[in-house]
């Protein structure tokens, strides 16, 4: 019974716009169901706009909301998230531990208690998420850390070139003559940027890696292992890094230029007050109260990383998930990777002769 709810909504309206349209419709089409709606009176169609009736006047624009409703619940959606920092800092432990969170729990079937191996290469784990009918593609890409080697100098090539690769795929499944009714999309809307819980302030490498990659992706910036700070540590930790942030010129998620309006500019900057999120990864269950959780087991207590009392890992899942999913989406799109495709498509034209191995756009901010 709902499935034309837009239709019927604009009944009045077809009856109402009179014969040109009438005649046109059972002319083209021949379609007798429309003749045998058509019980209007013959009318010009100029009276239709000199005497618009109060109870006509509805024109059914908001139905369109209910067809892009159904047509985003056919197509469902599609998330890549990338988790970068140096090694050790629980990148592929809080990958795992949004894979169980909430987020799929139901779905998840749960793997075996085992150790999570170090990276040593760019790996992406998808899951399919269903909930009430809509349906979700989580991607995690998970980056081998970094900072370990003597001279850390270009440890952020391989990611930006990873990322660079995406929008590379997409441009070109973009630009092909048979190109797909659908682009797969491998662009990488978010990238979590693991802060080391030192304490202190933001070290170098994090400045230069977050300088680069901000102007190429939607960078979060979360503190990791934030269980290891107390609470007031963590609070003035939190303050110098975005007072750091501001110095350097680091633009991070949620970015103060691509806010839309008062709401969001409003809503935006209670994020931007709380970043970097402290947040505590686990991929263990434990039995807390009667709940199973996922938790870290500690000598003096439980700390459940979904618990916003215990560390803010479900602002940082509800912020990728809940609020602003299509907003990181739409920015990827509109303004990241829009620059990549502005700066390739301009080489392009520069060189005659096709492309080289290393064409600009790959090249380094
Ligand atoms: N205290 C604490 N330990 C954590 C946390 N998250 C992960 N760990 C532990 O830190 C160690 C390293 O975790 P991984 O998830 O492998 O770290 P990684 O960043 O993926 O490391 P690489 O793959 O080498 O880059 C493991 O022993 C984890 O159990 C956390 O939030 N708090
Ligand atoms: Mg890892």
């Amino acid at each position: 019974a709902s499935q034309f709810p837009s239709r019927r909504r604009v009944e009045p309206i077809t009856t109402h716009t009179g014969p040109a349209n009438q005649s046109q419709h059972s002319s083209s089409s021949s379609s007798s169901s429309i003749m045998a709606e058509s019980v209007i009176p013959e009318m010009p169609p100029t009276m239709c706009l000199e005497k618009p009736s109060i109870e006509f006047s509805y024109v059914g624009i908001d139905a369109i909301l209910e067809q892009m409703r159904r047509k985003a619940m056919k197509q469902g959606f599609e998330l890549n998230i990338m988790v970068v920092g140096q090694s050790g800092l629980g990148k592929s432990t809080l990958m795992n531990t949004l894979f169980k969170s909430k987020v799929s729990r139901k779905s998840f079937p749960g793997t075996a208690e085992e150790k999570i191996p170090k990276t040593i290469e760019i790996k992406s784990i998808s899951h399919d998420i269903e909930e009430k009918g809509v349906r979700m593609k989580l991607t995690v890409i998970d980056t081998p850390g970094f900072g370990d080697q003597i001279n850390n100098e270009n440890c952020w090539q391989p990611i930006m070139k990873f990322i660079n690769d995406q929008y590379e795929q997409y441009l070109q499944e973009e630009i092909n003559i048979d190109r797909k009714k659908r682009i797969p999309d491998s662009r990488v809307h978010c990238c979590i940027y693991f802060i080391p819980p030192t304490g202190h302030c933001l070290r170098p490498l994090d400045v230069e890696f977050m300088r680069r990659l901000s102007k190429v992706v939607n960078i979060v910036p979360v503190i990791a292992k934030a269980d290891t700070l107390t609470l007031e540590e963590r609070d003035f930790f939190k303050k110098k890094i975005r007072e750091e942030l501001r110095a350097n010129g680091i633009d991070v998620y949620p970015q103060k230029e691509f806010d839309e309006d008062a709401e969001d500019r409003m809503i935006n900057e209670k994020i931007r007050e709380m970043i970097p999120f402290a947040v505590v990864g686990s991929d263990q269950e434990y039995q807390v109260n009667g709940r199973r959780l996922l938790g870290r087991k500690t000598k003096w207590g439980t700390i459940e990383v979904e618990n916003i009392a215990h560390c803010e890992f479900a602002y940082l899942r509800d912020l990728l998930i809940r609020t602003h999913m299509q907003n990181i989406k739409d920015i990827t799109s509109s303004i990241h990777y829009e620059m990549y495709r502005v700066r390739r498509l301009n080489e392009n034209n520069t060189q005659a002769n096709g492309l080289g191995e290393h064409h600009p756009a790959c090249r380094e901010i």
